[in-house]
């Protein structure tokens, strides 16, 4: 049997407003470059005109959408003005906001928690500081309030605080945390942590690992170890290998999911950090690029600013007025 959430509550309408909200503010900084101006762009001038395309395509550049997705954009938007006879300017908002959903459809595919894996595994990989641990924890909780069991493994070793960060977002949602020592072997945690959760039955085990660059081949191999250990004690293990990237290092976002998929297989990403940057069109780069699930989103501090990706929320949110 295969569900995405195990607790098929429907979300009360005033939770869903509140997500919105904080997703319309986490977006500011690339809504105040972006899509602001778009719409100043399109509803000031009177024609559409080669100026028009072409400052439109520099909007799209200076919020990192990337020259692959917005050279796609536009070729898709010229293609609807000319099919679609648009001839005023102030009509193009609505054209290009579908043209950029389509654009990011595909890139939501919420993780399929499968109850024939018990538990099922998700591995935390990137590099050093784009919000594994914390998107750990906030993920923990979000499992949490739909009805899942969940254990962490404290698989970063290399420093005694990412294991006391870990724990401490183990205490915060009263879920065990298994850890060793500082130093200690990444795999033999991890094996630990599953062999522990098959024996206490939970639903979900969430592997931390520590931050690695994706050109230190050492550093690359340890996470496969990690995978080749724990899949001896489920041939499927992981289910789940999610790169966590950070948003506000633009188009550098691409190089890594690049080499971090071709070392280790990643299945997922989570996009932490768009509150802090215009560059939020690094979504779409990413979307484009990559035929990977974009999982989470991130857009601040907050529990709540960790949210499954929605296209349809992330343009409302983008474009949102007030
Ligand atoms: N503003 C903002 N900060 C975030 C977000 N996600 C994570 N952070 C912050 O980023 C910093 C690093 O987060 P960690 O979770 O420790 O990153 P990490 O990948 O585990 O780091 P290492 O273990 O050192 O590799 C913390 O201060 C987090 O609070 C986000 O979506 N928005
Ligand atoms: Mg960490």
């Amino acid at each position: 049997m295969v569900f995405s959430l195990k607790k098929q509550t429907q979300q009360p309408a005033t939770e869903k407003q509140g997500l919105l909200k904080r997703l319309a503010l986490g977006l500011q900084k690339t809504r105040a470059r972006f899509a602001e101006g778009v719409v100043n762009l399109f509803t000031g001038k009177k024609v559409i005109d080669t100026e028009l395309i072409e400052e439109l395509e520099t909007y799209l550049l200076s919020a990192d959408i990337g020259v692959k997705a917005s050279q796609e954009l536009m070729a898709e938007l010229t293609k609807q003005i000319h099919r679609k006879h648009i001839n005023d300017p102030a009509l193009l908002l609505d054209t290009l906001k579908s043209i950029m959903l389509t654009m990011l459809k595909p890139a939501e595919q919420p993780i399929l928690i499968q109850s024939s894996h018990q538990p099922f595994v998700i591995m935390m990989v990137g590099v050093n500081g784009a919000g594994k641990t914390t998107t750990t924890g906030k993920i923990t909780q979000y499992y949490q309030q739909n009805g899942y069991q969940v254990m962490l493994a404290a698989a970063d070793t290399f420093r005694a605080a990412a294991i006391e960060q870990l724990q401490t977002w183990g205490k915060r949602n009263r879920v065990p945390v298994i850890a060793q020592h500082t130093g200690a072997d990444s795999a033999a945690v991890s094996f630990d942590a599953l062999e522990s959760a098959k024996s206490k039955q939970l639903d979900l085990l969430i592997i931390d690992t520590a931050g690695r660059l994706h050109t230190q081949s050492h550093l690359m191999d340890e996470l496969k170890k990690i995978k080749r250990v724990i899949s001896k004690l489920d041939t499927s293990a992981p289910h789940e290998v999610l790169l966590v990237l950070d948003a506000t290092i633009g188009q550098n976002a691409l190089q890594q999911a690049k080499l971090f998929k071709e070392a280790i297989g990643v299945t997922g990403l989570c996009i932490t950090k768009l509150d802090g940057t215009a560059k939020g069109g690094i979504v779409f780069a990413i979307a484009k690029e990559f035929n990977l699930p974009i999982r989470f989103i991130g857009v601040g501090e907050q529990v709540t600013d960790l949210q499954p990706f929605i296209a349809e929320d992330f343009i409302q949110a983008l474009f949102a007025t007030s």
